[in-house]
């Protein structure tokens, strides 16, 4: 009996659980048993919650330990590691789990935070007891594969408001995603408070895709809760972007403040968005949006990139053509083309976030312009158009892939569903795990610009939280490991395991999520 279960003990797979899976897992030999009042090493104080989130995860309560004393989990820098073991840079970190003592070493906080998710996964399958857990001895040496990891959530469509991004931002950390890219102002509603302009959250902030009554409820962040989002991604090892969308997506900003209303038609025919547009050529226009992106840089003080949006104006927008100001600008440029008009403005506000010391993220459109490549991250979102991808790429500008297929969680995950998005097909898990070595416009010298990948959540399709829920999982665990785990490493049938053994913990956590192992239904609204 006891070489029977010894034989079982030893097939039992190693780190079988975690996600996204680790770069290399050696098995090591023996248990560690961490027990009722174990003591956890910080390096930080301020890191207390991290024994909180040990003590959930191995169901037994363990406490911070005073300077000297034993503990049995660790966090540590990388000269503790014995020689042969490569010393863990940047995000990477390497986890020993040894018979005494389970010990992180990293040369950085996220380093240590994610080595602390990979540690908190093993303790959740752990054999549980009532006083103790205890775990397979095992090596992680694990590093991301892309330094953008990233998530994107449409606030202006539909709001999710402050509870649901906290949720969002603590699955992104348990999941090692490391940048929130925030749209947080479209055509439907404006979400984020400017003291300068407040009619833009009193009247801008109200209704939505699927609401456009005038005495719609305002929805919108407050500063004070986007401080404390920012706060919260930060302790989480996450970056947050803000996108303020320009020149395109301006309804709701022009319906508070109309004399910045650059025109609603799309080649000369009206359509749904009659204010789609800034005014590109006022001066007062151009300062209106330098005193909303001066408030916006003081509260995303280390979001590195302001992402101004720059989609869809296609080139110069047709009702432009009736405005003095573009008239005038055109004729002082020697300008023959509204396009040249929208290349003007977009490096005029580029400038504008420059000087405010950020970088200037733009979906794709904005590559040849010839913005400063050191300056600029172009989000290549036109799957159709791969040539836009190579040709950036060729012109030197750093960019996030993020194409609609298979990134856009707005379309449907499985050919029964309906509500989604699609476009010659849509976006399975299997597709979204599979990015981005699917794609084949990639050549290996692209690798120092291809930052990482990023999923999107455009929302006007998704009315309720629990529809948001149902596009965005599992989804987000795929993309999660198609970002963090080398090429190859990644297995889809091993990820599937590892999901089924994630799909309760997620509806512990109150994550709603598509299985179609249970039910094929689509979450309609
Ligand atoms: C295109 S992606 C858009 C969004 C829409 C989305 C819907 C991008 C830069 N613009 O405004 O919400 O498609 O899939």
């Amino acid at each position: 009996m006891n070489s029977l279960l010894g034989w079982f003990v030893l097939v039992l797979p190693v780190a079988a659980g975690v996600i996204p899976r680790p770069t290399e897992v050696r098995e090591g030999e023996g248990r560690l048993r961490i027990e009722e009042g174990g003591f956890v090493a910080l390096r930080e104080p301020a890191d207390a919650g991290w024994v909180d989130a040990l003590s959930e995860a191995a169901g037994v309560e363990l406490r911070m330990a005073p300077a000297d004393v034993g503990a049995v989990v660790q966090f540590l820098g990388p000269e503790m590691l014995p020689e042969p073991i490569e010393k863990p840079q940047g995000e990477g970190y390497v986890l020993r789990v040894l018979s005494e003592t389970a010990m992180v070493h990293a040369a950085t906080r996220a380093g240590h935070f994610h080595g602390l998710q990979s540690l908190v996964q093993l303790l959740e399958e752990g054999e549980q007891s009532e006083s103790a857990v205890d775990i397979a001895c095992m090596t992680l040496l694990d590093a991301p594969r892309f330094g953008w990891r990233g998530f994107m959530l449409d606030e202006s469509r539909h709001f999710s408001g402050k509870e649901a991004v906290l949720r969002l931002l603590d699955q992104m950390a348990r999941y090692k995603l490391n940048r929130f890219h925030w749209h947080l102002t479209d055509s439907p509603g404006w979400r984020i408070e400017i003291k300068r302009y407040p009619k833009l959250t009193q009247v801008g902030s109200r209704g939505s895709e699927t609401d456009r009554r005038e005495d719609a409820p305002r929805q919108f962040y407050t500063q004070e809760e986007v401080r404390e989002i920012v706060a919260y991604a930060r302790a989480r090892g996450i970056t947050v972007i803000p996108e303020i969308d320009m020149p395109g997506h301006a309804d709701a900003a022009v319906l508070a403040y109309p004399e910045h209303d650059g025109g609603g038609y799309k080649d000369g025919k009206p359509f749904k968005w009659s204010r789609f547009t800034f005014n590109p050529a006022k001066p007062e226009t151009l300062a209106f949006l330098d005193g909303i992106l001066g408030e916006v840089a003081a509260l995303f003080p280390d979001a590195g990139v302001i992402h101004f949006g720059g989609d869809e104006v296609h080139f110069g927008w047709g009702k432009w053509t009736e405005l003095p100001e573009v008239r005038s600008l055109m004729e002082k440029e020697g300008f023959t083309e509204l396009a040249e008009v929208e290349t003007w403005f977009n490096r005029r506000m580029a400038a504008k976030i420059n000087e405010l010391g950020f970088a200037t993220g733009g979906w794709d459109e904005i590559a040849g312009r010839d913005l400063p490549r050191d300056q600029t991250l172009v989000f290549w979102w036109r799957h159709d158009k791969p040539q836009v991808l190579r040709r950036a790429l060729d012109d030197g500008y750093p960019v996030v892939l993020c194409p609609r297929r298979p990134l856009y969680f707005d379309f449907v995950q499985d050919d029964s569903h309906k509500v989604g998005r699609r476009w010659g097909g849509f976006n399975p898990l299997a597709d979204v795990y599979a990015f981005p070595d699917s794609l084949d416009v990639l050549k290996p010298g692209d690798a120092d610009l291809v930052r990482g990948i990023q999923a999107n959540l455009w929302t006007e399709t998704t009315v309720t939280q629990a529809r948001r829920d149902f596009m965005t999982f599992p989804r987000l665990l795929a993309l999660a490991e198609a970002a963090w785990t080398p090429a190859d490493r990644k297995d889809f049938a091993d990820f599937e395991k590892r999901l089924q053994d994630e799909l309760p913990r997620l509806e512990k956590a109150g994550v709603g999520f598509y299985d179609a192992s249970r039910s094929s239904l689509e979450v309609e609204r």
